[in-house]
């Protein structure tokens, strides 16, 4: 099986987690957002929709992280706590995995692109009216991911780590990236954190965050000239 995949990317780098920690052997096939590899007609066969992750069983290819995620738990008979057989344990999953994809993954990508990705690489200035929007939406956000999801549980659905709380963390990291520490005066969502972390192993969470958190030495040796090809998609999203 193939994962074609960037860690700089959210959703890849929960796939990336749930195939390690789940002992799923795969081929990591790096596709570099920022050199556009994803436009490439190799991986147009792929994955159509020129999206990462993607993944490549023999002759069958699926987009989709969450799609990517089913179908490695259903296919390698993962352990039931990370997408529950129980009819409402596992609505529990799907309901945040059908909140978030909308709410938090936006307004944490925002953010990265705004405070880093604009200001380095396509030297735009952001209005502070923008940026101030951004963080209330995240904020927003967060306190709904502590309030309506965690509770006062150890993890989304009950005493076990899921899906949920993977898809959930990496996006919440993303912001970090950038240099923003949503963790600071968030002790519940901090909590959180830790636990997840312990879950999926500090390891392979430090392993699968290096390249994020890394973001701003990283993006000092970009080459600008390919990056200025998705201006104006990166203007219409995140402006
Ligand atoms: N809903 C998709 C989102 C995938 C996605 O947006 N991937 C981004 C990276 S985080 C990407 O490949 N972007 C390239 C582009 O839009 O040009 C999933 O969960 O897999």
């Amino acid at each position: 099986m193939e994962l074609y995949l960037d860690l700089f990317s959210q959703p890849c780098r929960s796939v990336y987690m749930f195939a390690k920690k789940n002992n799923i052997p795969f081929e990591f096939k790096d596709i570099a957002l920022m050199n556009g590899d994803h436009h490439s007609e190799a991986f147009g066969r792929i994955n159509q929709l020129r999206k990462v992750p993607a993944l490549r069983d023999e002759d069958f290819c699926l987009a989709e992280s969450i799609a990517i995620m089913q179908y490695m738990a259903e296919k390698f008979k993962t352990p039931d706590f990370w997408y529950p057989a129980d009819l409402q344990q596992r609505a529990r999953v799907n309901e945040y995995l059908s909140w978030q994809h909308t709410a938090i993954r936006m307004n944490g990508s925002k953010i990265f692109w705004m405070r880093l990705m604009m200001p380095t690489v396509y030297e735009l200035e952001v209005p502070q009216e923008k940026m101030d929007g951004a963080i209330e939406d995240l904020n927003t956000s967060l306190t709904l991911i502590e309030e309506k999801f965690i509770q006062d549980k150890a993890f989304i659905i009950g005493d076990n780590i899921s899906l949920a709380d993977l898809v959930a963390i990496v996006e919440i990291m993303q912001p970090l990236g950038a240099g923003l520490d949503i963790f600071e005066g968030r002790p519940k969502l901090s909590a959180w954190r830790d636990r997840v972390v312990d879950a999926i192993g500090k390891d392979l969470f430090d392993d699968a965050h290096q390249k994020i958190l890394g973001a701003e030495e990283a993006i000092k040796h970009l080459d600008k000239s390919i990056v200025q090809i998705f201006k104006p998609k990166v203007i219409r999203l995140f402006l």
